[in-house]
């Protein structure tokens, strides 16, 4: 029998920021991850962090190769009707960046500060299984080295992602679900090749939304819009870049820099939320509560201001014994996440095209150009892209 104060299942961003932060207050977690730590450190996904969420980062002190490698920019580019709009997010902003840095690097980052500071934290666990959630000895069983064994913990924080065990053990009858799926994935590409933007390019084309993002000066990040149930196999590289040359076409001097195709996946679309966020001594925390459509590139940061809020309750729970904002945990963090959803919709319905609406198509443009022209409108945009300030008190007053 193990015992632990929080029991943190999953190693996503969620899992092993809030043990960092939770350590860093004198408290005490065990991480349990059913995957490899290889597979953890390769896996290929999300690339932007909001101004406020580098900064964590670096405030719980694994900002050194963020801060070094780290691309930070100033604003992104709305492509559409043959055209850049580029929207200068510092200068909307009083200043304020995103910094494109994989996702995968900042779990490395996260797992090597683990290691170092002896974090407990296992990979290959199986059988992962939550007990007595609505007492205040909950105890998590799992499976490791060929052993059965049991972690009991005084709470326990479901970081496991959209498809984990943990919002699956709240009983169906507690806990309310929203969610919207749409007609249509992302085919996203890792290439060899350098960026042809150094910025971001939203692009909006009758044949679909595409995007040019990077993960370094050598390697470009792409996305294309595909139908909803869209197999890898229909799509050969040459395929692949011929659709992104159309839907990235500009008119004037612009072209991809094509490299050898190192990654490729299907994503499915979707808006999700679960309300609450918590049962008895279970807190959910980034995908596991939550999913957004990437359009936004919102999923890793929302993880985070989860777990940030998270932290500071479990600091209150441990040294006042001050339960108050555990208990607001759940209201807390919705209002951030039900503001970024709405973003994350919206920037999804901005750039996508939907199938046999040609209204919706006109009204798209006319959104296009009156977000890139009216300076109320793209601020709007900007403020959301480079994050709501943690504190959102002030600014949803
Ligand atoms: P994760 O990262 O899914 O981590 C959950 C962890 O839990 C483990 N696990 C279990 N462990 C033990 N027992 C079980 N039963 C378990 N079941 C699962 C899993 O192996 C995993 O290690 O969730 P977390 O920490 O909440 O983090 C969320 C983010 O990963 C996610 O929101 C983002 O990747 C979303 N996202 C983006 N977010 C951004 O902020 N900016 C972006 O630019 C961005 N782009 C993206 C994205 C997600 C994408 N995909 C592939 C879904 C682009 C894409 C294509
Ligand atoms: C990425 O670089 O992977 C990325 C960037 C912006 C998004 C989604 C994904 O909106």
């Amino acid at each position: 029998m193990l015992r632990t104060q929080v029991g943190i299942i999953g190693a996503g961003p969620s899992g092993l920021v809030l043990a960092r932060m939770l350590a860093l207050r004198g408290i005490e977690s065990v991480i349990l991850e059913s995957q490899s730590r290889a597979h953890c450190e390769q896996r290929a996904r999300a690339g932007v962090l909001e101004h406020d969420a580098a900064n964590l980062l670096e405030d719980i002190g694994v900002g050194e190769r963020l801060r070094r490698e780290g691309l930070v920019h100033e604003g992104i580019a709305l492509r559409f009707a043959g055209r850049d709009h580029r929207i200068d997010m510092a200068e909307l902003t009083g200043g304020r960046t995103i910094t494109v840095y994989g996702q995968h690097e900042v779990i490395k980052d996260l797992i090597a500060a683990a290691i170092d500071d002896e974090q407990p934290l296992l990979f290959d666990v199986e059988n992962v299984s939550l007990h007595d959630i609505e007492s205040n000895a909950p105890s998590i069983q799992y499976r490791h080295a060929g052993e059965l064994r049991t972690l009991e913990c005084d709470v326990i924080a479901g970081c496991d992602g959209f498809h984990g065990v943990c919002r699956p053990s709240i009983p169906a009858n507690a806990i309310r679900s929203y969610s919207r799926t749409y007609p249509f994935a992302w085919l996203g590409i890792l290439s060899a090749s350098a960026p042809a933007s150094h910025e971001l390019v939203y692009a909006r084309h009758e044949r679909g939304f595409a995007l040019q993002s990077m993960r370094s000066p050598e390697i470009t990040r792409l996305y294309i819009q595909v139908p909803p149930n869209d197999t890898l196999e229909h799509w050969s590289d040459d395929h692949i870049w011929s659709e992104l040359n159309t839907r990235l076409a500009i008119d004037g001097e612009w072209s991809l820099n094509e490299g050898p195709i190192t990654q490729r996946g299907i994503t499915p679309m979707r808006s999700f939320v679960a309300d609450p966020m918590q049962f008895g001594r279970l807190f959910l925390a980034g995908d596991a509560a939550h999913i957004v459509p990437p359009t936004g590139a919102k999923g890793m940061n929302l993880a985070l201001a989860d777990v940030r809020v998270l932290a500071a309750a479990l600091g209150a729970f441990y040294t006042k014994g001050d339960m108050r904002p555990l208990d607001a945990y759940s209201a807390t963090c919705l209002r951030r996440v039900w503001n970024v959803q709405r973003f994350s919709a919206w920037m999804t319905q901005l750039l996508h095209r939907v199938d046999g609406d040609p209204f919706a198509a006109r009204t798209q443009l006319a959104e296009l150009e009156y977000v890139t022209s009216s300076r109320a409108a793209s601020t709007a945009l900007a403020e959301n892209y480079v994050g709501l300030p943690f504190e959102l008190a002030g600014v949803l007053a």
